[in-house]
């Protein structure tokens, strides 16, 4: 059968459709050329925020549409429970607790990613792709000492992406500026920008003294800095006209992704959008304001379900749908308190963000990790329910498979496959990270280690799995997790920890408490 026919007829295990050795004439015909990459990455958005994921209380027709148009896993994983680990994982093809650096970051942090390391944009650019980064980063920037005023190395730029424009850290956190390819966009030499995490600048404003100039009120943690009247976590002074503006950010990162895709549509791309919804600060543009009718926190997931509705006019007006393979998915699980009164937790509802799961953000419990995860392809994936494992640490491998590319990396599984629909089983085992906490994922069971510590985050009044006993949840039977085997099932568990240890070492006597900072 020849290249073409293969193609034609869709596909066939984890194949490589794109055969570099293939003749020349086949390459050249136009079906058979690399499809664009985009990935889709919300921040904080839970399990069941999602209509398509069971949510009744919010719609979001738009994510629904990649939902029922594709693949919807309903057992696909962050990495972790917090933002940077699971960047880091998904970036990288490794696990994030490999690396100690591997914690939610502060603004000021060193670039996360070696110089040296295989990333998902390096290895596509290996393979002929322009590659780009728009939204939020946070995953460190230059070598500690960054100089906002001068031009940012290393960043995005030095590990495999032709294009960035990002925020730096947070939406929470300073410096609260854009960054494009490296410089702090409309920077003003004349008004230089400063930013520490240890101490404030003299005479400048913070949240904790200064509440009459705020208009959101903080909660726990983000009482530093005051911009647009919200205090943030981190102090900066100077960079006025650069700052940015937190209602119209969404607009902002939406017309970068469109242009990106604009200017590309030769091809082929891959463009790594990184939403900062429904994260804190939550500042939906006016036009939102108020239209789920469950506060900000609901507003601006309908904000980013219009912008992907948005995003994906632009790819079907280029006339690049059939040719875009997108993978939707979020970075960890909801929160509704995570540092600022904004009604989260008043105006909920009977809207349950985690679903059916146990936890949420911070938390080993399901909902820390598992996400709404979709990935469509028009034309060439079947609408289907997939109850494959994936993890979003499978992306370099499996997108190296689809473009022909070798390259892999230590804990990135090659799950083409499951991505394009085919195999239903995926991974058999995953290893899930939570504040430096890690358990055990294999087939439908989870095996929590004992940890000590409190059970709850209070402030965000999350459990987040620390027990004193092992704990062994059957999740094809019990995935609310509310029935412990480890007693009933010695021999289960047994095997657990023979495969957690073998992966992970004995190491869960030395994690410390958690703490919020
Ligand atoms: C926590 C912040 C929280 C959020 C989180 C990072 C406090 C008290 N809490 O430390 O508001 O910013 O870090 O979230 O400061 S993440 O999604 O980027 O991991
Ligand atoms: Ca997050």
């Amino acid at each position: 059968m020849s290249f073409k026919s293969k193609l034609l007829l869709g596909l066939t295990g984890a194949s490589l459709f794109f055969n570099c050795s293939s003749p020349k004439e086949e390459v050249a015909d136009s079906e058979v050329k690399k499809p664009n990459i985009v990935i889709i990455y919300m921040d904080d958005l839970g399990y069941g925020d999602l209509s398509s994921y069971g949510a009744t209380e919010l719609s979001t027709p738009n994510m629904d549409k990649l939902a029922n148009g594709g693949i919807r896993f309903t057992n696909g994983y962050a990495s972790s429970a917090t933002c940077t680990p699971s960047r880091y994982a998904l970036l990288t093809g490794v696990y994030p607790w490999r690396n100690a650096d591997a914690k939610i970051l502060p603004g000021t942090a060193p670039l996360l990613i070696s110089t040296s390391q295989m990333t998902v944009p390096k290895m596509l650019k290996g393979q002929g792709y322009e590659t780009g980064v728009v939204g939020k980063w946070h995953l460190g920037l230059g070598n500690g000492d960054v100089d906002w005023n001068q031009h940012i190395s290393p960043s995005p730029n030095e590990v495999g992406f032709d294009y960035s424009y990002i925020m730096a850290a947070t939406q929470d956190r300073v410096p609260t500026v854009y960054i494009e390819n490296g410089n702090v966009v409309n920077l003003d030499p004349n008004d230089p920008i400063e930013v520490s995490y240890d101490k404030n600048f003299e005479g400048e404003p913070t949240g904790k003294d200064n509440p009459e100039l705020t208009t959101m009120k903080w909660h726990h943690g983000h009482n530093n800095s005051i911009v647009n009247g919200i205090p943030r976590i981190g102090f900066m002074k100077g960079g006025e006209a650069a700052k940015w503006s937190d209602v119209d950010m969404a607009d902002h990162f939406l017309e970068k992704a469109q242009s990106y895709v604009k200017s590309h549509k030769e091809g082929p791309f891959f463009l790594y959008y990184a939403f900062q919804q429904p994260h804190v600060p939550r500042t939906p543009h006016p036009r939102f304001e108020g239209k789920s009718g469950m506060g900000p926190r609901g507003d601006v997931i309908l904000e980013a379900d219009w912008m992907v509705g948005e995003f994906m006019k632009t790819l079907e007006d280029e006339g690049l749908l059939e040719n875009t393979l997108i993978i939707f998915t979020s970075d960890n699980g909801p929160v509704l308190n995570d540092g600022y009164y904004d009604d989260a937790v008043e105006k909920i509802g009977n809207h349950t963000p985690a679903g059916a799961l146990r936890g949420g953000k911070y938390s080993l419990f399901e909902a820390g990790t598992r996400v709404p995860f979709m990935v469509y392809w028009k034309g060439k994936i079947q609408p289907q329910v997939s109850d494959a494992l994936v993890c979003q640490v499978d992306f370099l491998s499996s997108l190296a498979s689809l473009t022909g590319s070798t390259d892999t990396a230590q804990d990135s599984g090659n799950l083409l496959s499951a991505f394009m629909g085919e195999d239903k089983v995926g991974r058999s085992e995953l290893i899930l990270e939570a504040t430096g906490r890690t358990a055990l994922r294999k087939d439908e069971w989870i095996m929590i280690p004992p940890y000590n510590g409190a059970a709850k985050i209070a402030s965000v009044n999350i459990e987040i799995g620390n027990d004193k006993n092992y704990q062994l949840y059957n999740l094809s039977k019990d995935i609310g997790q509310a029935d412990n085997l480890a007693e009933s099932n010695p021999e289960k568990l047994e095997e657990m920890i023979a495969a957690y240890t073998a992966i992970r070492g004995d190491v869960n006597s030395k994690v410390e408490d958690v703490v919020l900072k």
